[in-house]
């Protein structure tokens, strides 16, 4: 079994990105006791018109059985995993190449949104019984990252890959120097703790088929 984990490389002034932090610290990770389960870790760039080119590279190169998109969003406080992605690029900054499209779709003609094929509900569950905050996002932007999760999905759809995308919050010292009120951050080591913990979760998931657990993850508003 392959799981593909991606990460994004620092986007908006920042020198790090906890995404790929985690993500290159996973490469090369064989999970115990599942022969020939190892963990490959791609970077991805932050630049609209480079991403899904590295993206759909990374897919064929690799022919993953799970792929797990990680990525920063600053002021999210636990492990978000994402429910939906949706068609469109609506950029509140520059890109890393200065492009900041505005309410450009993903995909011309594709639908309006995918939802992830990773089985979210369990994963939240599983990641805080072992004792790492998480929950279910609604929406994971409209920047790259969000871009990404489409295209990851569209290209994806119907293949029988579990994928998906989670957000992680940022690491201390990224939070230390933000500027504005102060934002949640977790070291990298209980963010790599929590990652790994889902990659375990997924893989487990997948060997066992099965439906998603029906468990409460919505909100009012
Ligand atoms: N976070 C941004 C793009 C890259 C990243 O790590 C986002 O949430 O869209």
């Amino acid at each position: 079994m392959r799981i593909l984990v991606t990460g994004f490389e620092p986007f908006g002034g920042q020198s790090l990105n906890p995404s790929w932090e985690v993500a290159r610290a996973l490469h090369g990770l064989q999970l115990p006791g599942l022969q020939g389960a190892q963990v490959v870790a791609v970077q991805l760039p932050c630049v609209f018109a480079q991403a899904l080119p590295a993206l759909q590279q990374a897919l064929m190169q690799h022919t993953p059985d799970i792929v797990l998109a990680l990525g920063q969003a600053e002021g999210r406080c636990d492990l978000s995993v994402e429910r939906i992605a949706i068609n469109v690029m609506d950029a509140r900054i520059p890109d890393n190449a200065g492009a900041q499209p505005i309410d450009v779709p993903v995909i011309a003609g594709g639908p309006a949104s995918y939802f992830s094929t990773l089985p979210i509900k369990s994963l939240v569950a599983g990641l805080r019984a072992a004792g790492f905050p998480a929950s279910v996002s609604q929406t994971a932007g409209t920047f790259v990252c969000n871009q990404v999760f489409y295209a990851l999905q569209h290209t994806l759809a119907g293949q029988g890959v579990h994928s998906g995308f989670v957000h992680l919050p940022l690491l201390p010292e990224q939070a230390a120097h933000w500027p504005g009120p102060n934002l949640p951050s977790w070291p990298l080591s209980l963010q790599l703790a929590a990652v790994k913990q889902a990659v375990d979760l997924l893989v487990a998931h997948r060997l066992q088929g099965g439906d998603d657990l029906p468990l409460g993850g919505g909100t009012l508003n």
